[in-house]
C-alpha cells in the first residue's frame, strides 16, 4: 500500500475515480409515474417494428422504484461515482414551460441517497430522450430547441447543484443526430439529407454552448461543466511517427462537426469544403457560444477505427477493418483497447485538456446463467481488462483522466436492440427484476480495491 502502490507497473493514480453510466430511458421504467411527459424514445419504442421484438423502457430495470437496492450494489462493488441522467420529460412533461415537481423530487431523492451511500453524482442532462412535445415542433431540426434545451439545464442545475458537482450536458451528441436523423435507427426515426442533418449536428452542438452557459449562471458556485462525446476514435494503424502524425489530423477532422468544433470554436476547412452548399448556416457568435469553456471533458470509448498515413490532402486514410476482426455480441462493437489510450492522449495532445474522464466503456456479452446460478461473462472480463490497461498507460504518461465510469451496472434497455444485448456487470432478469452480479463485477471490485491491476 501507499508508496508501493505507485510504484506498482499497472497502478492508478490515488483518489482515481471509479464509477458506473446509465442513462434514464434505459434504466428507469415508470414511464407513466408522477407526471412524466412522453419522449421520443416512448413514441419510438411503441411504433411496430423500430425495436428488436417491440422491446419498450416502460419498464426497464424498473430503477426508478429499485433505486435505493441498485445503489447498495454500486456501494458493494467499492463505486465511488456514478453517473446518470435526467429524463428531460419528467421535468418539463412539455419541453417548455410547467415543471413537474415529482420529477425534481425524484432526482433529489436518488441522488441523496448515492451521497449517503459515498457516491458522488455525476449527472447528465441529455442522454437522447427528448420531449415529444419539442419534437412535434421539428426537435433538434428546430434552432428553438437548443435554447428549451439550456432552459431546462439551467433549471436542473438550480435545482440540484447542492449536491450535484458535475454536470454534463449532452450524451454522444454523434448519436443521437446521426442515428436519430439520418439513419433513421434511433428516435425520431428520421432520414434526412446532409444539408439538414449538419443543420441539426450545429443546433446540437449550440445547445450544448448555450446549456454550458446555463448552467453557469444558474448553478451553484463550484459547480464543473463538461460533455459526454463519443468521438470517432481514430487509432494509428502501427505506432509509428507517420502513423501517429495521421492519427492526430484525423481525430480532428473525424470529429470536426461534434468535439472539434466544442474545442476550437470554428468548423475545419475540410469539413466545410467537403459540404459545399451543404454546409450548416451559423453565426460568429454561435460558434463562441459553441466553444464555452469547459470544466472537463467526458469520452465514451467502444469499438476503434484505424487510420494510415497517406500523401492526399488529408494526410490520412479510414482503414476498412477485416471482417475477421474480434467483436463482441453487438456487430459494431470491434475491440480495439488501445482505444482507451489514444483518445484521451490525442485529445489533450490536440486540444491540452486539463481534465478528462472516460464516461462510458464497456461491451455486450452473450451473457447466460450457468447452472450453479452465476454469469461467468469472461469475455467481458477480456474486454475490461484490455481496455483499462491502455488507460492505465496513458495516465502513466500523463494524460490527465480523472476518472472510469464503466457502461453500465446492469443490464439494460439497450435501445433499438431492445434486451437482446447485454452490457451490465449485474445480469438482470427482466421477467423478476432478479439482479445477478456477473463474473465481471468480481473483477471490477477487485481492479477498485487495489486501485489497479497489477
Ligand atoms: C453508448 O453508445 C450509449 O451512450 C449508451 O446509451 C449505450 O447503451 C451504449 O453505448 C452501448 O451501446 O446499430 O450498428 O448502427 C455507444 C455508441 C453508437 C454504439 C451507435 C452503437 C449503433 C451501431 N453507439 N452504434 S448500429
Amino acid at each position: 500500500p501507499g508508496d508501493a502502490a505507485a510504484t506498482r507497473p499497472l497502478a492508478f493514480p490515488k483518489g482515481f475515480l471509479w464509477g458506473s453510466a446509465t442513462a434514464s430511458y434505459q434504466v428507469e421504467g415508470a414511464a407513466k409515474e408522477d407526471g412524466r411527459g412522453h419522449s421520443i424514445w416512448d413514441t419510438f419504442s411503441h411504433t411496430q417494428g423500430k425495436t428488436h421484438n417491440g422491446d419498450t423502457g416502460d419498464v426497464a430495470d424498473d430503477y426508478y422504484h429499485r433505486y435505493r437496492d441498485d445503489i447498495r450494489l454500486m456501494k458493494d462493488l467499492g463505486l465511488t461515482v456514478c453517473r446518470f441522467s435526467v429524463s428531460w420529460s419528467r421535468i418539463f412533461p412539455n419541453g417548455t414551460g410547467s415543471i413537474n415537481q415529482q420529477g425534481v423530487d425524484f432526482y433529489k431523492k436518488m441522488v441523496d441517497a448515492m451521497l449517503e451511500a459515498g457516491i458522488q453524482p455525476y449527472c447528465t442532462l441529455y442522454h437522447w430522450d427528448l420531449p415529444q412535445a419539442l419534437q412535434d415542433k421539428g426537435g433538434w431540426e428546430n434552432r428553438d430547441t437548443a435554447q428549451a434545451f439550456a432552459d431546462y439545464a439551467g433549471y436542473v442545475a438550480s435545482k440540484l447543484s447542492d449536491r450535484v458537482k458535475h454536470f454534463m450536458t449532452t450524451n454522444e451528441i454523434r448519436s443521437f443526430v446521426e442515428l436519430g436523423y439520418r439513419e433513421g435507427i434511433h428516435a425520431p426515426g428520421l432520414r434526412l439529407d446532409r444539408a439538414k442533418v449538419a443543420q441539426i449536428a450545429h443546433h446540437a452542438v449550440l445547445g450544448h454552448g448555450l446549456a454550458v452557459q446555463a448552467i453557469r449562471a444558474k448553478a451553484a458556485s463550484g459547480t464543473r461543466v463538461g460533455l459526454a462525446e463519443n468521438p470517432t476514435v481514430t487509432n494509428p494503424a502501427i505506432e509509428t511517427p507517420e502513423h501517429i502524425a495521421a492519427a492526430h489530423k484525423a481525430f480532428r477532422e473525424e470529429n470536426a462537426m461534434y468535439l472539434s468544433v466544442i474545442m476550437e470554436g470554428r468548423y475545419t476547412d475540410l469539413y466545410l469544403k467537403q459540404l459545399g452548399a451543404d454546409a450548416p448556416k451559423f453565426t460568429p457568435e454561435e460558434l463562441r457560444t459553441i466553444a464555452s469553456p469547459l470544466d472537463f471533458v467526458g469520452i465514451n470509448v467502444y469499438a476503434p477505427t484505424y487510420v494510415r498515413a497517406d500523401a492526399g490532402e488529408r494526410g490520412y486514410v479510414m482503414i476498412t477493418p477485416p471482417t475477421s476482426f474480434p467483436k463482441m455480441a453487438s456487430p459494431w462493437l470491434t475491440v480495439g483497447p488501445e482505444s482507451l489510450y489514444w483518445a484521451p492522449k490525442l485529445i489533450h495532445d490536440l486540444w491540452k485538456v486539463k481534465e478528462m474522464y472516460i464516461t462510458e466503456n464497456g461491451a455486450s456479452s452473450d451473457d447466460v446463467v450457468a447452472a450453479d446460478g452465476h454469469v461467468y461473462d469472461t469475455d467481458r472480463v477480456m474486454y475490461l481488462r484490455n481496455y483499462l490497461t491502455h488507460l492505465q498507460r496513458a495516465i502513466s504518461q500523463g494524460v490527465p483522466v480523472k476518472g472510469y465510469f464503466l457502461w453500465s451496472l446492469l443490464d439494460n434497455f439497450e435501445w433499438a436492440d431492445g434486451y437482446s444485448k447485454r452490457f451490465g456487470i449485474v445480469y438482470v432478469d427482466f421477467a423478476t427484476q432478479k439482479r445477478i452480479p456477473k463474473l465481471s463485477s468480481q473483477f471490477y471490485a477487485d481492479v477498485i480495491r487495489r486501485n489497479g491491476l497489477g
